[in-house]
């Protein structure tokens, strides 16, 4: 039987992870968590498609080829539209793939603004605050559907 595949999709600005902000989230980049994810996923016996966008509409198309692909789920950190996206929360509920919001920091522990998450409205659940382990603890419950 085919893998199981899963989507990593990422927003703005996680291209240049590692460069700056280590105190928040951390030293590692996004390659450095891709090697991670894809380590685990193979442990699991998942396959993994890996991407970022600093564009809304990338991440809006993305998620809706993960459902027409059949995908097992799709692992989001949506970056900074998280917390201003309602065409993401459209697309989460326009599809039937399990969406698992992912983050590197806890949004809840930081400026206000960040305390509203479009994403979550509609997530399968949420991974948070742990550094690229959110990306594996998120990985580790899609295993479990
Ligand atoms: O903690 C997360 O994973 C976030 O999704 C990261 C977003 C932020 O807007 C969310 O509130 C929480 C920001 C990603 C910005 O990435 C940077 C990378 C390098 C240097 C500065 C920011």
């Amino acid at each position: 039987m085919a893998e199981k595949l899963v989507y990593v999709l990422n927003g703005p600005n996680l291209n240049l992870l590692g460069t700056r902000e280590p105190d928040i989230y951390g030293s590692q980049t996004l390659d450095d968590i891709a090697d991670l994810i894809e380590d685990r996923a193979r442990e699991l016996g998942l396959a993994i498609d890996m991407r970022q966008s600093n564009h809304e509409g990338h991440l809006v198309d993305w998620l809706h080829e993960a459902h027409a692909q059949g995908a097992h789920a799709v692992l989001l950190n949506a970056a900074a539209y998280t917390h201003t996206s309602i065409a993401l929360l459209d697309a989460i509920k326009a599809i039937s793939v399990p969406v698992y919001e992912v983050h590197l920091s806890d949004p809840h522990t930081r400026e206000p603004f960040r305390h509203v998450s479009y994403v979550g409205m509609a997530a399968r659940d949420t991974f948070q605050g742990h550094g690229a382990q959110s990306y594996v603890l998120a990985l580790e419950a899609a295993a479990n559907l």
